[in-house]
């Protein structure tokens, strides 16, 4: 690894073929409504994008990088997020400011809004969703269950994220996947894939990180903007949510807890569990991962996270959630005490567990939202 110059150069005499080709070719023939959204791309203008709100790495960065596309076609445009951009992606290059209210600043009426990464209209704010029409709506998503709100509909389950297939417009429209444009491509697939390690893994995904990488993007300084950020507080809160997990099913469920005290406490918010309940998931015998998170607004938010072939996204779906086979979530009403015996009952069901005794479990009918006796 010290002096690969002159075996680089054997490979390197002129330019080598161009990954583009390879990742179009993988993609097959360009889908039908992928084509259509090419076509209003390069035909018309006036964009909007929008993500969904409390955006993660593939709602930020697929905005970021459908910007960066926007803006190398010479379009006017703008960004909106409800929630705007959490602090710890203040290094991302969004390409414009993103807005977060309506109507958008300096007068601008988009003809046309770009929705990424939204599984419903719902999933970018109220009052976004009363502003869409759906017949100047584009609908980008990889989300099962999509119903398919826009004119253009271009949702594709296999795509591990939309960055993933803002990169493939990019490519399409003859962009190169360097600069902010690709580190923005590079954070979404990143993010939904768990750095390369989830199923949505696909030999596309790595292809275009690869490609990325060879424009230019330094791993390791992108880890280091990405992940080694971590708050004081952050780090208190994991350690004292791990620390109360509790296991159900012998073992096979883990449970984890969030309360709005907790968050008071360590000076931390919502967004600062992101990636809590994949540290419980790696617990030998856990099949499932929860983590319920109290919202504040007399409802609990629940991820399920799980491993192999166990499948999750019944068991949300039941509740009135959605997701993937290994990743899914919702929210139900009532306080944590009340949410965690519905969940887990139907988690246990749903894959034909033995459902806890909740009355012989210590703390069982304690105080709303205490969480005593369970640690
Ligand atoms: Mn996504």
């Amino acid at each position: 690894m010290e002096n690969d110059g002159p075996r680089a150069s054997a490979h390197s005499g002129t330019s080598r073929p161009a990954i583009t080709e390879t990742c179009l070719d993988l993609l097959g023939s360009i889908p039908e409504p992928m084509a259509r959204f090419l076509d209003v791309l390069r035909g018309e203008d006036d964009f909007l994008v929008v993500s969904h709100y409390n955006p993660d790495g593939d709602a930020l960065g697929s905005m970021a990088a459908m910007g960066h596309v926007l803006r190398a076609l010479g379009k006017r445009y703008a960004l909106y997020n409800v929630s705007g951009v959490h602090q710890a992606f203040s290094w991302l290059d969004m390409s414009a400011p993103v807005q977060t209210a309506l109507p958008l600043a300096d007068g601008f009426v988009p003809r046309w809004t770009i929705v990424l990464d939204s599984g419903d209209t719902a999933r970018v704010g109220a009052e976004m969703a009363a502003a869409l029409r759906p017949e100047a709506t584009l609908n980008i998503d990889h989300h099962l269950k999509n119903p398919l709100y826009g004119t253009v509909n271009w949702v594709d389950t296999r795509m591990s994220s939309v960055g993933e297939m803002v990169a493939l417009v990019a490519l399409a429209l003859g962009l190169e996947l360097s600069g902010p444009l690709g580190e923005a491509v590079y954070l979404a697939i990143v993010s939904d894939t768990g750095s390369f390690s989830y199923g949505s893994t696909s030999h596309r995904a790595m292809a275009l990180g690869a490609e990325i990488i060879r424009l230019g993007l330094d791993p390791s300084a992108f880890t280091d903007k990405f992940q080694n950020n971590w708050s004081h507080g952050r780090l208190k809160l994991f350690s004292e949510a791990l620390h109360k997990a509790v296991f159900h099913c012998h073992g096979k469920v883990g449970v984890i807890r969030v309360t709005r005290e907790m968050f008071a406490r360590t000076g931390t918010t919502p967004f600062d569990t992101d990636g809590m309940v994949n540290y419980l998931r790696r617990v030998r015998d856990v099949l499932v991962a929860v983590i319920m998170r109290e919202e504040g607004d007399g409802t609990v938010k629940f991820s399920l996270r799980s491993k192999g072939t166990t499948n999750v996204q019944a068991a949300a779906g039941h509740l009135g959630g959605g997701g993937h086979r290994n990743a899914a979530g919702g929210i139900i009403p009532g306080t944590l005490d009340q949410t965690e015996r519905v969940l887990i009952t139907t988690v246990c069901t749903h894959l034909g567990l033995e459902v806890p005794d909740w009355d012989a479990l210590p703390g069982a009918g304690g105080a709303e939202g205490a969480g005593g006796g369970r640690g």
